[in-house]
């Protein structure tokens, strides 16, 4: 029997109600392989912060550490400031474990209407860069409480990280079908997406000469995500621009409920972290009827990651012969219950 301990971070609002979920989809499609997971449940999070003034322990990375991966569900409540939830939790699991690629896969669904026009099958890759950027901790506030006062923030990127995201993608585009968009903004932003620009395309001669490479401005990009997705394949972006595209395809195939993210150390020097791309959505909590499909997609991602692609892929069958036989919650246009796709998953798998 091989063991694997994987920190379980069920976090805010909807995190417990599809995280349940999905560790039962995946214990289940492991077991007949000799393979088990040992859940390492940690009450991180909002609730935790009220009761202790901080999102998880100090030594909650030393925690961690000694698993094989992290599952996060979602940060947020609106009790707590977003930028204590993200900042006091997430960002620091991705900087600590120098989770520095956040990959994030959008395809559609049979049975499932997309809002893209043209021909609804997608199948596309982001790779957000996940650890600088545009989320940096360089800025401040000034003259506060006066009609001066301001607000200034830098956007961080290092030769050393855009080559290495450059990287990633470029292998990942090399896998696929040897497409590469880069997003930019290099004629509004004037110092930090020239670089991203120069650094990207000197990676791509350098390591993928063989690859088409196209550097799309951020807005023309968003437009052709919804207007020509089929275009696109593997998309390289900054912290933020790769936030946004994400969400936005994600959204635009049906639900942001669906989509998964990995966020990696691909050298494997640290536990990678594997979320759905959701939040806490403390509008549809307590209610049972939050998508459990994002988290399950993610687990999905972690048995990839630890060495089990056909089992992973395994999983994507059943959630996707579910999500065609139409057992889905409302995000999507159905009336099931989270138990229920959970238990429809399950069933599919068997
Ligand atoms: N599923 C994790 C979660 O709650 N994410 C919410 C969020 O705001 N994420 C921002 C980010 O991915 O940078």
């Amino acid at each position: 029997m091989r063991t694997h301990a994987v920190s379980v971070l069920a976090g805010d609002g909807i995190g417990p109600e599809v995280m349940p979920e999905a560790l039962a989809v995946l214990d289940d499609a492991v077991a007949p392989h000799g393979i088990r997971f040992e859940w390492h449940e940690q009450p991180w999070g909002s609730e935790y912060y009220r009761r202790h003034g901080r999102m998880m322990p100090t030594d909650a990375i030393e925690t961690m550490a000694a698993t094989d991966a992290v599952f996060l569900g979602a940060v947020g409540h609106p009790s707590v400031s977003d930028v204590e939830t993200l900042w006091g939790m997430l960002i620091p699991i991705r900087r600590e474990f120098d989770q520095y690629v956040n990959l994030r896969p959008v395809r559609s669904f049979a049975g499932i209407s997309s809002s893209l026009a043209g021909d609804p099958e997608i199948d596309l890759v982001i790779v957000r860069e996940n650890v600088e950027g545009e989320y940096s901790e360089v800025g401040g506030r000034a003259y506060r409480g006066t009609p001066h006062e301001a607000a200034y923030q830098q956007a961080l990127f290092t030769r050393f990280g855009v080559q290495r995201i450059a990287r990633y993608a470029v292998d990942r585009a090399r896998e696929r079908s040897g497409r590469l968009v880069s997003a930019t903004k290099s004629n509004g932003i004037i110092h930090t997406m020239p670089f991203w620009d120069e650094i990207v395309a000197e990676v791509v001669a350098r390591d993928g000469a063989e690859l088409e490479l196209e550097s799309v401005l951020i807005d023309a990009l968003a437009a052709r995500m919804v207007r020509a997705p089929r275009s696109l394949d593997v998309i390289v972006a900054s912290n933020l621009f790769g936030d946004i595209l994400s969400d936005l395809a994600a959204g635009a195939v049906g639900s942001i409920g669906i989509a998964p993210s990995a966020n990696l150390n691909p050298e494997r020097a640290f536990p990678s972290m594997f979320e759905p791309v959701h939040g806490s959505a403390p509008d549809i909590a307590g209610r049972g009827i939050a998508n459990p499909i994002g988290q399950i997609w993610a687990g999905a991602m972690m048995l990839d990651h630890l060495g089990y692609p056909q089992i992973a892929a395994q999983v994507e069958a059943a959630f996707t012969a579910v999500i065609g036989a139409g057992v889905v919650t409302p995000d999507l246009g159905g009336s099931a219950s989270t138990a229920e796709v959970g238990a429809a998953v399950r069933a599919a798998l068997a």
